[in-house]
């Protein structure tokens, strides 16, 4: 299949176009590098030495004797998503190129404004372009698991059947994100279901949790074609971040109770889910909706298994619980998702317990980048006035950074 991936530099965007080229596919993709310059408006660095889009790409021919196609660009330009689509036409696009952090879109209104302009135009640009150059294309979008919050019933996937005054209808299940991030998506799939509705275009939206790991079997075959890996409070999501508080001997830092839920997947299931949306696309003028992670744990169960792995491999970790909570958040919650449609097309999961001693192997490498770092690593950004003003003077960043 012709496979376009919009945000193709990105974590999960470089492996995964190693990936599907591996598996015979013809890929191509566009960045315009946001992520990398994020990440160093931060001042902070992927812990894994990533190399330049230029070396990424001939690495990967010397290794496979392949090509995938690459354009810089910005795909906010309606110009340049057309003419790239124009060119490729292909079967499936895969929509990564958005700003994924939460943290990031709480700093003040100059980032909560570009991420939700980001994120929506790029969007619409897509859908823009779909439309007028290949209507029969699928797009397959990441959206996240954060799109629901954290309600105190059970959430399918996408869709529930509701009865209500006598009358029944299955409808979109109610969204309560938890971050400007996490709204832009919801405005998204909005507007995803939009265009399917009355254009007749097909959309697979992938209500994905947070994703841990670094190598992908195919990108272990050269450290030049490995994916970043973030861990600072910005860019790093929960498990990635202990992983690398771990190898460096940082305590690890459960926010508050430490008894929020997420559903976690594996970076080499995140790739197969995305091909088998791919591999069984949708009905022209579907929209559908998969809830895309394989295992649920509390930050609490996180900390816990990482200490674990640590130390059967002579590891001596610390949690130490950050005491008052950045994010304005459940901090414990009912937590019953399904996840079955994946499985159902054929996921096989990689169980979490599994992966941690190879993370934790690798991570321990790139010790020193991590080290460099450090005070990156505890909150600085909050969710609101409220928790700022509880969280000044936190005993744990003067002991942590001693
Ligand atoms: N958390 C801690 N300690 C930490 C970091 C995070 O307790 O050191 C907690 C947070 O408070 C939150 C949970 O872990 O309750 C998840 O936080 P996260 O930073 O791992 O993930 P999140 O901000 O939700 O965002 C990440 C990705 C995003 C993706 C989302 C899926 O950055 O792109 O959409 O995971 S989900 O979490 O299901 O919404």
């Amino acid at each position: 299949m012709r496979i376009f991936i919009a945000g193709m530099d990105g974590y999960l965007g470089w492996p995964l176009a190693v990936y599907l080229a591996c598996k015979g596919h013809e890929v191509a993709g566009a960045d315009i590098f946001m992520r990398r310059k994020w990440v160093k408006e931060r001042g902070n660095h992927s812990a894994t030495p990533i190399r330049s889009m230029r070396d990424r790409l001939g690495a990967f021919r010397e290794v496979f004797g392949k090509s995938i196609a690459f354009h810089v660009g910005d795909l906010r330009q309606y110009e340049f998503v057309h003419h790239v689509l124009g060119d490729f036409r292909p079967d499936a696009i895969v929509h990564l190129a958005e700003q994924p952090s939460a943290p990031y879109s709480m700093i003040d209104i100059d980032h909560a404004m570009f991420t939700q302009t980001n994120n929506l135009v790029t969007t619409l640009n897509l859908l823009y372009a779909v439309y007028d150059l290949c209507p029969d294309c699928h797009l397959v979008k990441l959206g996240t698991m954060g799109e629901y919050g954290t309600p105190n019933v059970p959430i399918p996937e996408g869709f529930f059947t509701i009865e209500y005054r006598g009358k029944t209808d299955t409808l979109p299940f109610p969204k309560q994100a938890g971050s400007w991030y996490h709204l832009s998506k919801v405005h998204d799939s909005q507007n995803i279901a939009f265009a399917c509705r009355s254009w007749g275009l097909r959309s697979t939206d992938l209500m994905q949790g947070p994703v841990y790991g670094i190598r992908t079997e195919e990108t272990q075959a050269d450290e030049r074609l490995l994916t970043r890996f973030d861990f600072g409070e910005v860019f790093g999501t929960a498990l990635n971040r202990f992983c690398a508080q771990a190898v460096i001997g940082f305590p690890l830092t459960p926010y508050g109770k430490g008894q929020q839920k997420r559903g976690f997947i594996n970076l080499i299931d995140s790739m197969r889910c995305i091909e088998l949306s791919i591999l069984n696309p949708p009905d022209r003028a579907e929209y559908r909706v998969f809830n895309q992670f394989t295992e649920i744990f509390s930050m609490v169960d996180l900390a816990q298994a990482v200490k674990e792995a640590g130390e059967k491999m002579g590891i001596s970790v610390q949690v130490a619980h950050v005491e008052v909570d950045p994010r304005v958040e459940a901090e414990r919650h009912l937590y019953e998702a399904d996840h079955q449609k994946l499985l159902d097309l054929g996921l096989q999961p990689h169980r979490m317990v599994d992966a941690l001693e190879y993370i934790l192997r690798d991570l321990t490498k790139y010790k020193d980048r991590i080290e460099a770092k450090k005070e990156h690593i505890l909150p600085t950004i909050y969710w609101s006035k409220e928790k700022r003003e509880a969280a000044a003077g936190l005993r744990l960043r003067e002991v942590a950074l001693r």
